[in-house]
């Protein structure tokens, strides 16, 4: 497999596991996507100073407002933390080049 795919793979495996706690492996409640951002995205979390931020993502990316959210809706949040990770890295890269 190529990085790539392991990564596609590192992801639906990741929301899967922390989607099925309540018994439902299709969403993740806000209890579940809890978890998953405090477990899998700490870093991102310490840098969010608003302690409702995990309610505020779920408002925002949950389109169908049942409250869940299922992998089509999960998948802006990492493509979103993709995007903002991403342009630290290029500004590191030219801090270093300078
Ligand atoms: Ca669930
Ligand atoms: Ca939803």
């Amino acid at each position: 497999m190529t990085d790539l795919e392991k990564c596609m793979e590192s992801l639906i495996a990741i929301f899967h596991r922390y989607a099925k706690d309540d018994g439902d492996g299709k969403t993740l409640s806000k209890k579940e996507l809890k978890k998953l951002m405090e477990t899998e995205l700490p870093t991102f979390l310490k840098t969010q100073k608003n302690p409702k931020t995990v309610d505020c993502i779920l408002q925002d990316l949950d389109h169908n407002k049942d409250e869940k959210l299922d992998f089509e809706e999960f998948l802006p949040l990492v493509a979103g933390i993709s995007l903002a990770c991403e342009k630290c890295f290029v500004l590191h890269q030219k801090k270093g080049k300078q």
